[in-house]
């Protein structure tokens, strides 16, 4: 999969491209990251790529030409790579929140663009007319784009074929199912006192998923209902998980 990312710190992108899954999945040829800046496009003696907000207040906005002027560049070289412009997205606060859903839906593209900006906003109509989609990546803000995009592109390059040593890992994590995972344990087994819950050692695998279904359930009730309504009415919850559900006491409910 091919990422093209507008940044003016392209350097930050080398804890993406360096490291770990993402790392290794950059040198398998899984995936490629064209960084480009919108300085280079900047057209007056100073390379500006922000200005005054008219109406006055704080901060700067992000002109709307160079960034405009960088898109285009890119939907060329996409052209000429994966035959047609990719789908151009901004992270910002106000988008729409990202689930792992989107990630899924978002791994099957062959090209993305990410718009990370800078200072305090970008030029609204730059939005309007050539930003496909605004994604957040949580309810607070950070020094720019940069980061919510790593982790977009993290998230969608460890769902891609070959990304991860053993695909398994991408289907029983956490969300793979709209639940949160279990917990998990290994040796030594016993540590603060606390020995590994006996079902784990017994072998028995029938039991040892349905204490785990049973722990993912009940750690999602107490910590994101939300997520639990949402598995309901997705029809995704078992009579067996309903009745272990309705079992489940106050006490199980507080937050560890
Ligand atoms: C983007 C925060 C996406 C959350 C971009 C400052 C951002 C952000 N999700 N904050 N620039």
């Amino acid at each position: 999969m091919r990422f093209d990312l507008i940044t003016i710190f392209p350097q930050m992108l080398e804890a993406l491209t360096g490291s770990g899954i993402t790392g290794r999945a950059l040198e398998r040829g899984l995936w490629s990251l064209h960084c480009w800046n919108p300085r280079d496009q900047g057209s007056d003696a100073y390379r500006s790529i922000d200005d005054r907000p008219y109406g006055g207040g704080p901060g700067m906005v992000m002109l709307a030409e160079p960034l405009l002027a960088t898109l285009r560049l890119i939907s060329d070289a996409q052209r000429a790579q994966v035959g047609e412009p990719a789908r151009v997205i901004h992270l910002s606060p106000r988008g729409r929140p990202l689930t792992h859903e989107k990630v899924r839906q978002l791994s099957n593209l062959p090209a993305l663009t990410l718009l990370a900006s800078r200072y305090e906003a970008v030029d609204q109509r730059l939005l309007d007319h050539h930003v496909d989609e605004e994604i957040s990546i949580g309810d607070f803000v950070v020094s720019g784009g940069e980061l919510p995009a790593m982790m977009l592109i993290d998230a969608i390059v460890r769902l891609q074929p070959g990304a991860l040593n053993d695909e398994r890992s991408a289907l029983e994590e956490s969300f793979a199912d709209g639940l949160l995972d279990c917990p998990h344990y290994t040796r030594p087994e016993e540590f603060e006192q606390e020995r590994v819950p006996a079902v784990l050692l017994s072998g028995h695998h029938a039991n040892i998923a349905r204490w785990r279904r049973e722990q993912s359930l009940a750690t999602t009730l107490a910590r994101r209902p939300d997520l639990i309504a949402v598995a309901r009415v997705q029809g995704r919850l078992t009579a067996a998980d309903e009745r272990f559900l309705a079992g489940l006491t106050a006490n199980d409910l507080k937050i560890g």
